[in-house]
């Protein structure tokens, strides 16, 4: 259907990030006319490279009248449905469609483990990613991770095997998904700034199982209330994980810290090689996935491998990285957590009194929700940035608590002069990074950088 559509006409394409350059290299190599833009300015060398492959690349704004005549629209994840170009489309019934879309167009002979949630994809692809390379596949994680689907359909020879992470961005304009597994880690609130309610975000989310057969196989979090009313009919196999019931169903269950997975015994909690009990079910959801991916994943000699596949997995940058030890403080960057729910975790994963940074760019969610895990592990907590106020409106008298400005480096010397040996000092912002720095990454090395500088 997309193969032929990007034929019979010119392709828009709507975004000149990673997305929108991969998929307007693959959209040339299959024939079809390409007018790229982007509402920035876009850099001379990428349009000079993106017309040598034949691509009408333009930066600085979008001809909304060519758009409005094109084939087909095919738009990156950081354009928000209202946005000029994609209103103009749809006021002339132009299709609009998303990037992984088009690639999973192109992608027909790889089997794919997709991952969605609010919180824990990024983890859960990677480790997916690393236990198929575990079991010796050829593997690789692609999507909202950071590699566009789109530039792994334009190799040569695809990988057997896609870990697939989607945000609510990819999947609101995707409608053929249909993976092999299928895995939701949880559904809380977030992304309120682009989203009108929670319901209009949980259902991007729930795009996952739009075609859910007799074939289908879905893993989801049997802890999560707002998942479970929402998976509650599936169509397909449906395994239930849980951390708290080991009676949930076929999915992981504890036995005196020793994990059973699809009801033989698996691994030791003191092997799960990473903090936090969030982990342990982002270890045990992605290793069932990869076990229900195909029965060879399923014997003896695969569960071996897929636990020393778990043992050899290090946390990825960002997600409760330990990032130095000074003085006997520990610095723990956490500054992937972009909102509430993780950050709460991230908290509660706290072994020592901690100094907790929260801060950066509010996304309209009320901090209450982190006074448990504060009051039982927070020494002081540090309100920083454009968030600062309502943070501290929110928590102060509850908890310990001093608010700063938007210096980063004020809120690190407090930090260091707070914190006491034995103790830790956690970024984990529940906000994200943009009224500060240009993406969570720079947040994240900011502090690495300066928790070790004297
Ligand atoms: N733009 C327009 N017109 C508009 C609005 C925006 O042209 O009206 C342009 C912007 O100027 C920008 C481009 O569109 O140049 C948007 O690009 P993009 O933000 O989609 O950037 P990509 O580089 O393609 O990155 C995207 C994902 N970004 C977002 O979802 C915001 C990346 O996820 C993802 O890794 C990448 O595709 C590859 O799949 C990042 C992210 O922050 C990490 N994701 C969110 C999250 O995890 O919370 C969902
Ligand atoms: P995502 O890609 O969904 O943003 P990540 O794996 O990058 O998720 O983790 C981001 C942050 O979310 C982590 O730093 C941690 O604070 C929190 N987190 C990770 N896994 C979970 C989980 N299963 N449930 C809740 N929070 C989590």
């Amino acid at each position: 259907m997309i193969r032929e559509l990007i034929l019979r006409g010119e392709v828009a394409v709507i975004g000149l990030g990673r997305s929108g350059q991969s998929v307007s290299h693959l959209l040339r190599r299959a024939g079809a006319r390409v007018y790229a833009s982007d509402a920035g300015d876009i850099d001379a060398g990428t349009i000079t490279m993106l017309a040598g492959a034949g691509v009408d690349a333009r930066g600085g704004g979008h001809d909304l009248d060519r758009i409005a005549s094109a084939a087909v629209v095919v738009v990156s994840p950081g354009v928000p449905p209202n946005a000029p170009p994609l209103v103009r489309a749809r006021q002339h019934n132009v299709p609009v469609v998303s990037e992984v879309e088009v690639a999973l167009a192109f992608l027909g002979a790889s089997k794919i483990i997709a991952v969605t949630g609010t919180n824990g994809k990024s983890t859960v692809t990677a480790l997916a990613a690393h236990l198929l390379r575990a079991l010796g596949l050829d593997a690789i994680a692609a999507g909202n991770i950071g590699t566009p689907l789109s530039e792994v359909a334009l190799k040569v020879t695809p990988p057997a095997w896609i870990a697939l992470e989607l945000s609510s961005f990819q999947l609101h304009d995707t409608p053929s998904i249909s993976p092999t597994v299928g895995l939701l880690t949880n559904l809380a609130p977030d992304h309120l700034d682009r989203y009108a309610s929670r319901d209009e975000y949980y259902a991007d989310k729930m795009v996952l199982f739009s075609n859910a057969n007799a074939d289908s196989v879905w893993v989801t979090n049997a802890d999560d209330a707002e998942v479970e009313q929402r998976t509650s009919k599936l169509t397909g196999t449906h395994y239930r994980f849980s951390m708290l019931d080991p009676h949930a169903d076929a999915g992981p269950s504890l036995r005196l810290n020793e994990w059973t997975l699809l009801g033989a015994d698996f691994i030791s909690t003191a092997a799960i090689p990473l903090l936090g009990s969030h982990n342990i079910a982002n270890v045990l959801s992605a290793a069932l996935a990869v076990a229900l991916s195909d029965a060879a994943h399923r014997t003896t000699a695969a569960r071996a491998q897929l636990v020393e596949g778990i043992r050899t997995f290090t946390a990825l940058p960002h997600r409760l990285e330990i990032v130095a030890e000074v003085g006997g403080v520990l610095w723990i960057d956490d500054s992937k957590a972009t909102n509430v729910s993780s950050a709460r975790v991230a908290i509660e994963a706290m072994t020592r009194p901690s100094v907790v940074l929260l801060g950066g760019k509010h996304k309209n969610e009320p901090y209450t929700a982190l006074l448990d895990g504060l009051r039982a592990h927070a020494s002081l907590v540090i309100a920083y940035g454009e968030a600062a106020p309502v943070i501290e409106a929110d928590l102060a008298g509850h908890v310990p608590l001093v608010r700063l400005g938007s210096s980063f480096h004020d809120v690190i010397s407090c930090a260091r002069a707070a914190a006491r040996p034995g103790g830790a000092v956690l970024l984990s912002p529940a906000c994200s990074s943009y009224d500060m720095f240009n993406n969570y990454e720079e947040r994240g090395d900011t502090f690495k950088r300066l928790a070790t500088m004297r």
